[in-house]
């Protein structure tokens, strides 16, 4: 288990709580996002099978293949040579954060609100890697294949997913080698891993060591079927559905978590409360965020700080006057197309992917 092992880098994981399943998977309370790059004790971890076991950097290699004039094959040193070093700061949440908190239950790793995280990317262009292959015109989708097995079957891939061409060759899709300024940890997919700001998580390949073009949407382990897939028409809990009529994720819904107070916070009926915290989203950015402290009676607009980058997470923050006993603070996030965090329903899914509803922090005031 996660928790007994003698990994250094899983002991750095402090923040973290383990989710009781067979991978390493394991988040930290909201309130260990506060630092707007999320460090590494507090990033959470989502493995879908077994990591490779042990990781030669300097053996490493990242081959490009497929819908290509010139496949490639290149070490991480040639890597980062051959093509201009970028940094984005991007989130990176899992499509399965808040799946937890669905009504009726979901099964899949029971993500609360920790699945979540920032920090600053740096690698190359997968646009710079294709562009020197030269993506013939069949291109529509790119593969990523990692070493990491499937826990159930051995002989199997843990995951290989992979974007549309468009946004592999977008400006902030990148392959990346570091993280926070720091070599990028084996847990996070070290020493070479896909950045795809504003994507789901399960397209940010960890491990990469192929990139393959293809003429067709990728069909790789866990890419089919339902999983990180909704449903075009909504789908009622208990309801059957065809797994046809489920369409990948593409995009992340706003969304945000309130980092200060901690949840079970006790403040003095004199103190003016600051509430603060983080908003995002995908493809369409975040207009505004608002905070009550009475269950959604009263709101407080938040002041809502500039994005570091197009994909980084904003500072929210409002001071709230509050009732004195239990309190319940909620924060609500909304898009410039006027979408906004639902505050009681959870979006319910078959699979449980991208619960955006509030975040609620409790606590008492005397
Ligand atoms: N090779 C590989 N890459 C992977 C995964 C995996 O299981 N194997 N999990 C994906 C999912 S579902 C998520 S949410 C992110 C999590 O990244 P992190 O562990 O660095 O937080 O990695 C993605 N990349
Ligand atoms: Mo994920």
């Amino acid at each position: 288990m996660p928790h007994a092992s003698t990994d250094t880098a899983l002991a750095a994981k402090t923040r973290l709580r383990w989710l009781d399943d067979d991978a390493v998977n394991g988040e930290p309370p909201a309130d260990a996002l506060d630092p707007m790059l999320t460090p590494a004790e507090a990033f959470f971890v989502r493995n879908n099978g077994d990591m490779p076991a042990a990781i030669d950097t300097g053996a490493w290699r990242l081959d490009v293949t497929g819908e290509v004039e010139r496949p490639l094959s290149l070490s991480v040193a040639e890597l980062r040579e051959s093509f201009p070093v970028v940094s984005v700061t991007a989130v990176l949440e899992c499509a399965g954060n808040g799946r937890a908190f669905l009504d009726p239950p979901v099964s899949g790793a029971q993500w609360r609100d920790g699945a979540v995280g920032c920090a600053r990317w740096t690698g190359v262009r997968m646009r710079d890697l294709l562009e020197r292959a030269g993506v013939k015109s069949s291109a529509v989708y790119t593969g990523h294949h990692s070493p990491d097995r499937s826990l159930t079957s051995p002989d199997r891939p843990a995951l290989s997913r992979g974007v549309p061409i468009a946004k592999a060759l977008a400006p902030e899709t990148l392959v990346a080698f570091a993280m926070n300024d720091a070599p990028l940890p084996r847990l996070h997919g070290g020493p070479l891993r896909v950045v795809v700001p504003g994507y789901p998580g399960s397209a940010w390949q960890k491990w990469i060591d192929r990139l393959d073009v293809r003429d067709r949407e990728h069909d790789g382990e866990k890419m089919t079927g339902t999983d990180y897939r909704l449903p075009v028409q909504p789908v009622r809990p208990g309801e059957a559905f065809d797994a046809a009529s489920f369409a990948v994720i593409t995009d992340m819904p706003v969304k945000s978590v309130i980092t200060r107070p901690a949840a079970g916070f006790l403040a003095s009926r004199d103190d003016a409360l600051t509430v603060e915290g983080w908003a995002w989203s995908g493809a369409t950015p975040v207009a505004g965020v608002r905070v009550s402290a009475d269950g959604g009676v009263t709101w407080t607009p938040a002041a809502l700080a500039d994005a570091a980058d197009t994909y980084a997470w904003r500072r929210f923050s409002a001071a709230v006057s509050l009732p004195s006993g239990p309190v319940v603070l909620i924060a609500q996030a909304r898009d410039v197309a006027g979408n906004v965090q639902p505050l009681d329903d959870a979006p319910w899914n078959p699979r449980g992917y991208c619960n955006n509803a509030v975040h609620r922090v409790g606590g008492r005031v005397i």
